[in-house]
């Protein structure tokens, strides 16, 4: 199961929206055929393992992060159905398919054709690699990563807006290994307008991530990279603060526009609409204010806190989280299973929210 984990991971974050699966033949001790999920729209994990197989499965066992699929409305046929063809007689899963349409089904029917199923073998770390895959096909909303780079005193900026850098190279880095990983990026117009950013990644075989843009009245000026494709961007706009004018400037750039109506933008209707375009990750890089919404609109789903050896003091410094506050401690914003890492002098810090 390591090792089909291992393979799972050589999709690297390449298979959205689907998982990263990696599958491994055992027969009479010995590997005899392996194979991974590379990218939606290609064979699955089990099928590839099995096609690439040179000798009978008769008796032999499945080793598959990810319990077989079962449905046929989609893009390719059911592992379960070449599962059964094979001979294979015995298949070990890390973990159940949170899919709905799968979901224990796909383990019924293995067991209704006298297959052995084993379950759970591994299955925190299947679940750790596939937290993208998880949220969304659960919710039909995007895993939402806040990152923040700060001073030791929390601070993500100077009184003049001054952040470049706060953090090392290496942490940098590590920013754009995520950007690569999750299917977008948010920002609000304000972190645009400072750093004309690109928010691409930047290392080798980066991919980069969709840009979403909260520019209500377009405010950025279209010669800006965030509105000069590739990669491409979604502007969300409102409805009637944005002028037909401006409106038509990006139509004829060909930017995807999602509009709003309220005063400010309800961040849980917005992950909704990227749901809704199957974006199932998105890393917030924002400022004060979009961290401050995003905590208080309960879309985030980790953190990723780089911290740098550095104090800017003062009170009208920019503070990580800006806007709303708790009155009271006990009320106040959780973080669990925390992991902490040094890179180079900064601290990483990694947690999950605790929601309800
Ligand atoms: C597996 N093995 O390697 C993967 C699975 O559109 P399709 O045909 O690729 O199907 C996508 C669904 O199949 C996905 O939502 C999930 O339930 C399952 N993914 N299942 O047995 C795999 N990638
Ligand atoms: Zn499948």
């Amino acid at each position: 199961m390591k090792r089909a984990l291992y393979l799972a991971k050589k999709a690297n974050w390449r298979t959205s929206p689907n998982p990263m699966v990696g599958a491994v033949i055992v027969k009479n001790g010995k590997i005899i055929a392996e194979g991974y999920h590379k990218k939606a729209g290609l064979p699955h994990a089990e099928v590839e393992a099995i096609m690439k197989a040179k000798e009978h499965l008769n008796g032999a066992t499945l080793y598959v992060t990810l319990e077989p699929c079962c449905h046929r409305d989609k893009k390719t046929p059911p592992c379960t159905d070449a599962i059964i063809k094979s001979g294979i007689k015995r298949v070990v899963i890390a973990m159940k398919d949170p899919n709905p349409k799968v979901s224990g089904k796909g383990i019924e029917i293995l067991k209704s054709h006298g297959i052995e199923v084993i379950e759970g073998i591994f299955e925190e770390d299947a679940r750790k690699l596939n937290e993208f895959y998880i949220k969304y096909i659960t919710t039909k909303t995007p895993f939402v990563i806040l990152k923040i780079a700060m001073t030791l005193d929390g601070k993500i900026a100077t009184p003049s807006g001054e952040s470049k850098w706060i953090t090392s190279e290496e942490s940098r880095k590590l920013v754009h290994l995520m950007r690569s990983r999750v299917d977008a990026i948010l920002t609000a117009y304000g972190t645009v307008l400072k750093d004309n950013p690109m928010f691409t990644s930047r290392i080798k075989n980066g991919k980069n991530p969709l840009r979403v843009i909260i520019d209500p009245e377009l405010k950025i000026p279209l010669n800006y990279h965030v509105y000069n494709p590739p990669p491409a961007t979604i502007a969300v706009v409102h409805e009637r603060k944005l002028s037909d004018d401006k409106l038509k400037l990006l139509n004829d750039r060909g930017i995807e526009t999602i509009f709003f109506s309220s005063e400010k933008v309800d961040l849980k209707w917005l992950m909704k609409e990227l749901g809704k375009r199957e974006i199932t990750s998105l890393m917030i890089e924002g400022g004060s204010s979009l961290n401050s919404y995003a905590l208080w609109d309960g879309v985030v789903d980790k953190l990723m806190i780089f911290v740098a050896p550095k104090i800017i003091g003062g009170s009208n410094s920019y503070p990580s989280i800006g806007g709303k506050f708790y009155k009271n401690l006990n009320e106040a914003f959780e973080v669990r299973d925390l992991k902490i890492k040094r890179i180079s002098g900064d601290i990483f810090i990694e947690g999950y929210l605790k929601k309800g």
